[in-house]
């Protein structure tokens, strides 16, 4: 009998599978006591922290226990792409599976912490891409991917793993079992990353020229068209020009982590710089929502982490209204510093947290609060002028007043639709 804890997205999924296998199975959560009897395996759903009563239940009664992520991959017999870091995942692997969707001529699945969960292609396909959360990863004892893609680390989802150490360890799972056929790519900017050792082949992509020795893929310039001009470095060297309509260098690196991934899996160039080119950004990440008398409104509400906020502030020349709070992660704003001081006229804060982030920040940038979403962007509009960019970009969760990123990121689209009729 097998113990599914969680009766989430990933608990139904699972249960599902064990349902149609045949395989006998109980499924509860905190609601439910636990079970007299002793399963032989527990799955357990990734919200769910190793410091919780399940894991100790499994621990004292020596019990297995596995994420979803370890016990899909037990099942499937095709190629495993997967793509972890702390921001761009979704960007990237939605990335990746349209190049492998349009270009690999296999039947590819996409999921894990995106999407559905990977238990759900149930063995089914050639190709899985998969966006991995560090709690995920947690909780895997034999996975391997043939290309695992880390694309940054940063503080995150502290109230999960309690120390940063914890983090990067499980993020780090992704390259653990992985063996010297197998590929591991990562970003040289990042200085915890840079120093990984690991059993697979190492390739890099990076902003700035890669060392000789180094394998991978960098920026070489910028033209004024906008194109990018990058160099492949592997026996030898190869230039490509791309054009994106995706907006900011982090995006550039998951475009290059995605370039890497198909170069390694033997893909035709050509055919994947076109899907590059065609492919649009996702909802609610830096997404042009509109322009209402020369300000320029963007929502960029996926991001949850002051690195994120980084990432939308670098993505504009100057004159930024910020719009951000709401219940924050443990992260530390007041590293914005530079960024706030040389490019953003006001930061405008709600939520749960506010009064702590604008403490954090205010020395440095000028700070109004707002109670509501609607009072901010209303607030925002006043502040900026003509040729101003206002962006929702929170560096929070929204929980404590949304029910999503996404629920946050509709409402703000709705609230400037609305203010552009008013104004337009
Ligand atoms: N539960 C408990 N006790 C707890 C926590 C949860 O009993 O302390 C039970 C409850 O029954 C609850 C269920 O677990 O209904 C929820 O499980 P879950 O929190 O693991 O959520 P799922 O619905 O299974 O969704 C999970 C991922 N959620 C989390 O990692 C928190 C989804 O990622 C993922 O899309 C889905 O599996 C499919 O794989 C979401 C997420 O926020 C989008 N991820 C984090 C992020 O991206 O930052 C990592």
């Amino acid at each position: 009998m097998i113990l599914i804890y969680g009766k989430g997205k990933t608990g139904t999924a699972v249960k599902n599978f064990l349902d149609k296998k045949g395989i006998k199975n109980l499924i509860i959560d905190d609601e439910d006591r636990l079970p007299d009897i002793n399963p032989q395996l527990i799955i357990v759903s990734p919200g769910i922290p190793f410091y919780h009563r399940i894991y100790k239940f499994a621990k004292k009664n020596k019990i297995p226990i596995i994420s979803d992520v370890e016990y899909g991959y037990r099942f499937f017999k095709g190629d495993v792409i997967g793509i972890t870091g702390t921001d761009g995942k979704t960007t990237t692997t939605t990335l990746v599976y349209e190049i492998f969707k349009n270009v690999s001529g296999k039947s590819v699945f996409v999921g894990g912490n995106y999407g559905v969960p990977f238990i759900e292609t149930a063995g089914k396909n050639d190709v899985a891409i998969l966006e991995l959360s560090s709690f995920q990863l947690y909780s895997t004892k034999t996975f391997k991917p043939k290309i695992a893609v880390i694309l940054n680390i940063s503080k995150d989802h502290l109230d999960w793993h309690k120390k940063m150490k914890h983090y990067i360890l499980s993020k780090f799972k992704i390259f653990k079992n992985q063996t010297e056929e197998d590929y591991l790519i990562l970003n040289y900017d990042d200085n915890c990353l840079k120093q990984i050792k690991a059993k697979s082949q190492i390739y890099y992509f990076s902003l700035n020229q890669l060392p000789q020795d180094k394998k991978g893929i960098y920026l070489k310039n910028i033209e004024k068209s906008g194109e990018y001009i990058l160099t492949l470095q592997d026996k030898e060297k190869i230039d490509i020009k791309v054009k994106t309509s995706l907006v900011g260098l982090h995006n550039l690196q998951n475009i290059m982590a995605s370039l890497v991934v198909s170069y390694l899996y033997g893909l035709d160039l050509d055919k994947v710089l076109k899907v590059i080119q065609e492919f649009k950004p996702l909802s609610h990440r830096i997404e042009f929502v509109s322009s209402i008398n020369g300000v320029s409104f963007y929502n960029d509400s996926k991001a949850t982490t002051v690195q994120a906020v980084e990432k939308a502030i670098d993505s504009f020349d100057k004159n930024v209204v910020l719009i951000l709070g709401g219940i924050n992660k443990g992260g530390d704003f007041s590293v914005l510093k530079d960024k706030l001081k040389q490019k953003v006229k006001k930061a405008i804060i709600i939520g749960r947290d506010k009064n702590q982030i604008k403490s954090m920040i205010e020395e440095y940038t000028q700070v109004e609060l707002a109670d509501s979403l609607e009072e901010a962007v209303i607030k925002s509009y006043n502040t900026a002028e003509k040729g101003d960019t206002v962006i929702l970009s929170p560096g929070c969760a929204s929980f404590d007043m949304f029910k999503s990123y996404a629920d946050r990121g509709n409402q703000f689209i709705n609230i400037v639709k609305n203010l552009e009729n008013q104004n337009g």
